[in-house]
């Protein structure tokens, strides 16, 4: 077990219905501390080169237009085995197969529409919160 940060981003669907703070809290009741915390409203370009990794597939234009469609929150969350343990909060990608009390059992509206994002790996962790962070940005 170690110490790790990953990238979540609360997204427009939950911003939307004002979801911020319960989906936090989830997270902080987890064990998880938030190190760093903005609202951004990113460009539909922004969204694409986010999730350049989906870019071959066939939800790629309509991902980045939800993306782009309102606010969202993005944040560094610090924790043992953070990115794991964010992912099981989350809940599975489809909310129709999430686990009960996760994020996306609770709050997902669609597989599409599906209330946050969570880095898969320390790479994609890496790549994602220099996306949006700098360093000086990061206080844990
Ligand atoms: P996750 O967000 O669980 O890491 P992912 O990386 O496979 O899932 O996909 C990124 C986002 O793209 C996902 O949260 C919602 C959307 N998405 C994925 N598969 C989809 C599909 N088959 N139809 C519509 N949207 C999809
Ligand atoms: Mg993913």
């Amino acid at each position: 077990m170690a110490v790790e940060r990953t990238l979540s981003i609360i997204k427009p669907d939950a911003t939307k219905r004002n979801l911020t703070g319960k989906i936090v809290a989830k997270f902080e009741d987890a064990g998880l501390r938030v190190v760093a915390s903005k609202r951004i409203h990113l460009s539909p370009a922004q969204a694409g080169a986010f999730y350049a990794e989906h870019s071959a597939r066939g939800f790629y234009g309509e991902l980045c237009e939800f993306m782009a469609s309102e606010p969202v929150v993005v944040q560094v969350l610090e924790g043992e085995s953070a990115i794991a343990k964010n992912r099981e909060v989350m809940g599975a990608t489809n909310p129709a197969n999430a686990e009960a009390g996760t994020i996306r059992k609770e709050f997902a509206l669609s597989m599409g529409e599906n209330s946050v994002h969570g880095s898969d790996s320390e790479a994609s962790a890496a790549r994602e919160i220099s996306f949006f962070f700098s360093g000086l940005e990061l206080v844990g």
